[in-house]
């Protein structure tokens, strides 16, 4: 089997003249190493150069019957030849368009390749390399697979309008980008423009008539499918003009309150509130954050933030959510005040049940517990047909147990708050996972970003329209960040209005998390950073 290889105009002068531009490689060394390549590969190969159009054309008509393949680098005709594009789709072969140089790096009349769209794929720029990548590439996919690949059951008409049908894509699809990239030259000029007069770069009215246009110009058909192509083109463009923006931290809201640089440290914190008693998960994990610092036990978790809101404390820990019973919705709600997180850390917990001495497991007829321990603990719980009563913090149940003096009801909470209090554990670990984790934040008054930052966590609100959740996550992925969790929460005061709280992973002040962070403080109602905050191992 027979591979074509074609060169087109002046590559005869390879080596003589430009080496800049395309190396000093000659057109007989680009010939025998594709030659060499092609034998490797088990295909003979068939070398043909001219420097004349028809010459070129008739040399395709002739490959119909002698050859599986064709890599062509057509030189400047690339550019301009239709006669060369459809004798290129005439041949029905799999055809490699390629190139020495970069053709989209140089002038931008070498951009355009009217080829491109009959060929089955393009390699420029890797000098020499570019005719043994484009050989490996066809024969590999469009070559050897064809013939190993099951053939699937269309009819040979069908498969070539299928084919006719791609290649018009791909042709629209150049035109399409070409026209997008020409489109989003334009938005930066607008962005520049807005830049200086500080208007704004979201203007919903403009969107909606531009939109209204778009659907005026097509039928009621395909006028949901074109306002979604606008939307979208429109949602990249101002990522591109915020980018810009935020670059320059001109013109912002929620980046203005982030500092220009991440060297925040929690080094001045000596005080910290938790919600708790000693023997809490939540004293554990305080000392796990800070080992050296005056640790105050609060009644609860609101009473650590007003500990921390009236300055009486530095810093406040706070479970935030468990592997098994999900957010800690209270904790949530505390921080829609202006509260940040610090810092995180991920602890195990294991829940044993404690009774008084003398107690058996068997008796037990009440549980009593913080409500996210006992669905931590829901199995056992449910099987052993116990009731419930809730308390404010689990190291609270084994007090409660002390003054009721029931041996029937038995504490779920740690066993060093059972056995700070005198119970009996009558079972170590009743959690439903034997990986129950919760995570523990830091929380301060004021946002502090250091150095080892790897996850943003913010606080949105939507406009109430259809779309707007998905278009906000949009961008996100549009700035290829990634989401590492999402969860509304009910709005205190608000009837059936949720806040959203997103966590990205993103390190300290990354710009892509600052462009979005920039864009969405425009685009909805509210935004609030919660924190850009690391995880605890290394504290600062
Ligand atoms: O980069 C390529 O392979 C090109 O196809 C080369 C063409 C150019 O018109 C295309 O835009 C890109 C030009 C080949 C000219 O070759 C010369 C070689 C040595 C000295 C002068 C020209």
């Amino acid at each position: 089997m027979k591979i074509l290889l074609v060169n087109g105009p002046n590559l005869n002068m390879l080596g003589k003249r430009d080496p800049k531009q395309y190396g000093s490689f000659t057109l007989a060394d680009v010939e025998s190493l594709f030659t060499a390549r092609a034998a490797e590969l088990g295909f003979e190969a068939e070398c043909f150069q001219s420097n004349h159009e028809g010459e070129i054309v008739q040399k395709l008509h002739e490959a119909r019957e002698t050859a599986a393949g064709i890599v062509i680098n057509a030189g400047a005709f690339t550019h301009y030849s239709y006669a060369i594009r459809d004798a290129i789709d005439v041949t029905g072969l799999p055809v490699m368009e390629v190139h020495i140089s970069n053709i989209h790096e140089r002038e931008s009349f070498r951009h355009t390749s009217v080829i491109r769209a009959v060929c089955v794929g393009q390699i420029a720029g890797f000098g020499i390399n570019s005719y043994i990548m484009g050989l490996d590439q066809l024969v590999n996919d469009f070559i050897l697979k064809k013939t190993t690949e099951a053939k699937p059951d269309v009819s040979s008409e069908q498969q070539d309008s299928l084919q006719q049908c791609r290649r018009d894509i791909n042709e629209i699809d150049s035109q399409l980008i070409d026209l997008f990239v020409k489109r989003l030259r334009v938005s930066e000029r607008v962005a520049r423009a807005k830049g200086e007069s500080g208007g704004a770069i979201y203007d919903a009215a403009r969107e909606n008539v531009v939109i209204s246009n778009a659907r005026g110009k097509v039928s009621t058909q395909d006028g949901d499918a074109v306002e979604s192509f606008m939307r979208t083109i429109m949602r990249v463009s101002r990522e591109r003009q915020y980018d810009m923006l935020s670059s320059q931290r001109q013109n912002q809201n929620a980046t203005a309150i982030l500092p220009s640089v991440a060297d925040g440290s929690l080094e001045n914190v000596k005080c910290v509130a938790y919600g708790g008693k000693v023997g809490s998960y939540s004293e554990k994990a305080a000392r796990t954050f800070f080992p050296e610092a005056e640790l105050k036990p609060a009644w609860s978790f609101a009473d650590a933030c007003k500990a921390l809101t009236e300055r009486e404390v530095d810093a406040v820990v706070l479970p935030l959510a468990n592997t098994t019973g999900g957010p800690v919705d209270t904790v949530y709600q505390l921080l829609q005040q202006k509260l940040f997180i610090a810092r995180f850390a991920d602890i195990p917990v294991e829940h044993c049940i404690a009774g008084l001495p003398g107690a058996s497991l068997s008796e037990i007829k009440v549980v009593v517990s913080h409500p996210q321990a006992l669905s931590q603990c829901s199995n056992k719980i449910q099987a052993s047909g116990w009731n419930q009563v809730n308390v404010e913090n689990t190291a609270y149940a084994p007090k409660y147990i002390l003054e009721k003096g029931d041996a029937t009801v038995a504490a779920i909470c740690s066993r060093s708050a059972a056995e700070e209090a005198g119970l009996v554990i009558l079972e170590s670990n009743a959690c439903n996972t034997t990986c129950n984790q919760t995570r523990f934040i830091v929380v301060t008054r004021e946002l502090i970003v250091t150095p080892d930052a790897s996850r943003l966590s913010i606080i949105m609100q939507l406009p109430h329209k259809q779309g707007a959740l998905s278009s906000t996550l949009d961008v996100f992925t549009d700035m290829r960040l990634n989401l590492a969790g999402i969860c509304s929460q009910p709005v205190p005061d608000k009837p059936w209005e949720y806040a959203f709280f997103v966590d990205i992973d993103a390190k300290a002040l990354d710009s892509a998390a600052i462009a979005a962070l920039c864009q969405l403080s425009y685009e909805l109602p509210r935004l609030q950073i919660m924190g850009w905050y690391g995880a605890a191992n290394h504290l600062a």
